[in-house]
């Protein structure tokens, strides 16, 4: 079995826009298994620290303004390959050059309402759920649809 784990984020848009739903099925239903997910109002200092990278960017203030702006939806998704999995699932960070079938390519026009985040690699996984969890909070489970899921 494996462990890999990643952190997606239903940003402010996407549960203004009633989308967090359909947007956890998408996980479900490929197979992935939740391990956390909460409903909260991040503060200015976890997003820049969320969005570290991104500090020199032009766009950074408006970024942070617009993820500050409502509750979000932090989770981590645990299965083979769902980093790079989930990276697909949401598509590009621009919705108009994702394809339909895509989260973003789906429910999103603008780059900065693209409704969903998710990490870019192992790495960046493992900071980022260490920022928005704390570890009694990724839950210990075994899914009952596990072997119907991987051979
Ligand atoms: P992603 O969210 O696909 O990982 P990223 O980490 O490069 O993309 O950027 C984080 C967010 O910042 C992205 O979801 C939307 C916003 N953003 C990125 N590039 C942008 C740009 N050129 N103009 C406006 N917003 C941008
Ligand atoms: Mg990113």
């Amino acid at each position: 079995m494996s462990a890999e784990r990643t952190f997606i984020m239903i940003k402010p848009d996407g549960v203004q826009r009633g989308l967090v739903g359909q947007i956890v099925q998408r996980f479900e239903q490929r197979g992935y298994k939740l391990v956390s997910m909460k409903f909260t109002q991040p503060t200015k200092e976890l997003l820049e620290e969320h969005y570290a990278d991104l500090k020199q960017k032009g766009f950074f203030p408006s970024l942070i303004a617009y993820m500050l702006s409502g509750p979000v939806v932090p989770m981590v998704w645990e299965g083979k390959d769902v980093v790079k999995q989930g990276r697909q699932m949401l598509g590009q960070t621009n919705p108009l050059a994702s394809l339909p079938g895509s989260i973003r390519g789906d429910f999103s026009i603008d780059i900065g309402r693209n409704i969903c985040h998710g990490s870019d690699s192992v790495d960046s996984a493992q900071k980022e759920i260490a920022l928005w969890f704390k570890e009694t909070e990724l839950t210990q489970w075994k899914s009952s649809t596990h072997e119907w899921v991987y051979e």
